[in-house]
């Protein structure tokens, strides 16, 4: 992302905070709030310039701003160590090569199962003629998702395509909505958020302890975490920015009423963590 959609992203979230406030401000009683319409808070010529409303998710589809993800590893082997190869084809069939860095890298690759068990974020590396590949083992069977998150020209761009692991696939529920876990490593992470409404963009606030103390993640990615926010159903990937608070806070849009599962990653002694959330926006 470049700097000036970080600030166009910022000042919307101020946009929205103001709006807020003055909405409670000039409330009488809680109703009116109530009734406002989530457009009202996005509405105004400040929304025009801030790309977050045009494209809410990301992710659905195997093919979009004239790209067209080409998985190449389709079907895996439970448990066995593997590499997945992928490569990104322009209109006319070609390898594209040239991408932007986003958040430090040039490829973000998202793995998940479509119970969303399992997630994995990878950092492939490209070869000369474009493939990209990376080490990957997957223990348990069922249907993945596999979601590039890349930008080229510019344009940022989220494909997601399926991956099988052969054998009986032992689906499972998504866990209850919770706002503390535990990660690998003994860290507890907090989240702390505002209540969700879709169509609102949302602070979300993660702190790190641990036995107790508060831990300051070291940077990862360019920020104090990363975060990956997907839905149930459809597994759409939405698109949230890293606030420049010197804390692991994120402004995310949930798109629709529904339940979403957040994987916030940290780097605490050199070791990536990863906090898995369940959040539920209401109707
Ligand atoms: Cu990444």
């Amino acid at each position: 992302m470049t700097a000036a959609a970080k600030l166009a992203g910022f000042a919307l979230a101020l946009g929205v905070v103001f709006v807020a406030a003055t909405l409670a401000g000039a409330a009488v009683d809680p109703a009116p709030r109530d009734d406002a319409e989530p457009a009202a808070a996005h509405g105004g010529d400040m929304a025009e310039d801030h790309e977050a409303p045009a494209q809410p998710v990301r992710g659905l589809a195997v093919s979009e701003h004239g790209l067209r993800l080409d998985l190449q590893t389709t079907e895996l082997e439970p448990g066995a160590p593997s590499e997945l190869r992928f490569r990104i084809l322009d209109a006319a069939g070609a390898p594209v090569r040239a991408f932007d860095v986003e958040h430090e890298r040039r490829m973000h690759l998202i793995v998940v199962r479509r119970d969303m068990r399992g997630f994995q974020h990878l950092h492939p590396r490209m070869s000369a003629d474009g493939t990209w590949s990376v080490p990957i083992r997957l223990p348990d069977a069922g249907t993945y998702r596999v979601l590039a998150d890349f930008s080229h020209d510019e344009t940022a761009s989220t494909l997601g395509a399926d991956l099988r692991v052969s054998g009986d696939a032992q689906l499972r529920e998504l866990p209850a909505p919770a706002t503390s876990t535990e990660t690998t490593g003994g860290l507890r992470v907090a989240l702390d958020a505002p209540p969700l409404r879709a169509g609102r963009e949302a602070d979300l606030r993660f702190t790190v302890t641990q036995d107790g103390r508060t831990v300051t993640p070291e940077p990862y990615l360019g920020a104090r975490g990363h975060l990956v926010v997907l839905r149930e159903g459809d597994l759409a990937f939405l698109h949230v920015h890293p606030m420049d608070d010197g804390g692991a806070t994120f402004a995310a849009t949930f798109p629709s009423p529904g339940r979403y599962r957040l994987f916030l990653q940290v780097k605490v002694d050199g070791d990536v963590r990863t906090a898995a959330y369940t959040v539920e926006v209401p109707r």
